[in-house]
């Protein structure tokens, strides 16, 4: 029956929205459990036993043993069917994670039958599969002690792709009859690795008996910062429900403006004059935070008045909250695609402040804030600080009257692909409307 630290996996949640969070314990192996069905204590050769999962979980880490003649098995007095060189003889509470430390066994290689006098087990090797993402700045701690003909040198090594491994350290000395603990060097090549290997391979053993005992083996790694990595390269208009056969529904022609880079006073880029109003931005994010813990949440939408609003008087971040978008969905990739929706013009004819919070979610360090806006029929853009949807506006559209065209075409009102008398009839209501050209910081 594996231990569970489960003090530990909330402590490692609450450590994650820390900006001073360090190193967490994020692997831990007590190897006390080795009861063996017949009585006394070993490994069984069993599939259920190999390899041993780790009693934490946050890297998903595993230990498996491997080389020299590791896999020999053998029937023991009892019946059991076991590891004949792997034991676990008695273990030790030294460099014990357990909040109530207990000695139990140990994960103990031996050194195998001799072959021209050599151990078999001379290049055995004990390796864990982890993934490394979220942490960085890995640390492993472990006790051991063996025996006079046991292993003299414990060597470390890593990998990535489980097949080529880079030594970076080696322990030497046998630590006959008392447990010690080693603690390696940081292994920056594995930061942030998806997968990620490391591997102790023994040597020097003298004699099929003489051994070496691992145990409380403990990674201890760096959560990465949230707010570190991600980057929104843009935003754009996505038209819900367009039904064009040129293109996509993610408006070419408009762009959401961000504010602190600037722009100042928003040009006709930022402004679209649909039927459906403003009912789909998508938003580019290189390194989103969480894919999948993002929601509507971590941002913050905002909508200025209607027609011919004073801005002084109604400053962007005062707006009042907008209509709740109707979905969110991320496309996982490079860079991850956000998909924010709202119901056909629950947003018309006025601005849209969307603001990206700075949290793990989204992986900020800063929030950022976009604009866009929308005036039903608007064509000719703005003149004296404001659009005003006139008779001048329906020109546009007339003169393009049986075209195809893709989600951009400013005269496609409808957004149904084609330019048609029907897209006049879907603005005409709103002739006489205006909407002040706002300037953002
Ligand atoms: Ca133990
Ligand atoms: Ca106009
Ligand atoms: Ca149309």
């Amino acid at each position: 029956m594996k231990r569970f630290f489960f003090w530990l996996a909330a402590a490692a949640v609450v450590c994650g929205n820390q900006v001073d969070c360090k190193a967490e314990l994020v692997a831990f192996w007590g190897l006390n459990d080795n009861g063996l069905p017949g009585g006394g204590f070993g490994y069984l050769a069993d599939p259920s036993v190999f390899p041993i999962v780790d009693e934490i979980g946050t890297l998903g880490a595993s230990l498996s043993v491997g080389g020299g003649i590791t896999d020999e098995i053998s029937v023991n007095g009892n019946g059991d069917t076991v590891f004949l060189w792997l034991q676990s003889f008695s273990g030790t509470i030294e460099n014990s994670a357990d909040p109530e430390p207990i000695s139990g066994g140990s994960l103990a290689i031996q050194g195998g039958t001799l072959v021209e006098e050599v151990a078999s087990n001379n290049g055995a090797y004990v390796q864990f599969e982890f993934s490394m993402t979220g942490y960085e700045n890995l640390v492993v701690s472990y006790a051991t002690r063996g025996t006079s003909t046991g292993f003299e040198t414990h060597t470390w090594s890593w990998s990535t792709d489980g097949e080529t491994f880079t030594d970076f350290q080696t322990i030497s000395g046998r630590r006959e009859g008392t447990f010690t603990t080693q603690t390696l060097n940081p292994v920056p090549e594995l930061n942030e690795a998806a997968t990620a290997f490391l591997r102790v391979t023994v040597d020097g053993a003298t004699s099929a008996n003489g051994n070496n005992r691992l145990d409380n083996i403990q990674f201890n790694a760096d959560a990465t910062m949230p707010g570190e990595g991600a980057t929104v390269l843009g935003g754009s208009v996505v038209h819900g429900g367009w039904t064009g056969s040129i293109g996509s529904a993610v408006d070419s022609g408009k762009s959401l403006a961000k504010e602190g880079v600037g722009l100042g006073e928003l040009t006709f880029d930022q402004l679209i004059n649909t039927a459906r109003g403003l009912n789909g931005v998508l938003f580019e994010i290189q390194d989103l935070g969480d894919s999948v813990a993002l929601t509507a949440a971590d941002f913050q939408f905002q909508v200025s008045p209607q027609g011919a609003f004073d801005q002084v008087a109604n400053p962007p971040a005062g707006w009042d909250p907008a209509p709740a978008p109707s979905s969110l969905t991320v496309t996982p990739g490079s860079p991850d695609q956000v998909l924010i929706q709202w119901p056909d013009n629950a947003i018309e004819n006025r601005w849209l402040r969307i603001t990206i919070l700075a949290n793990a979610n989204t992986g900020l360090a800063a929030p950022e804030v976009y604009y866009v806006g929308h005036l039903l029929g608007e064509t000719t853009g703005a003149s004296s600080g404001f659009y005003t949807v006139s008779f001048s506006d329906v020109t546009p559209i007339r003169v393009q009257a049986g075209q195809t065209v893709g989600s951009e075409s400013i005269a496609d009102i409808d957004k149904n692909g084609t330019v048609a008398f029907a897209d006049v009839s879907a603005m005409r209501p709103n002739i006489g409307s205006q909407l002040t050209n706002i300037s953002i910081p």
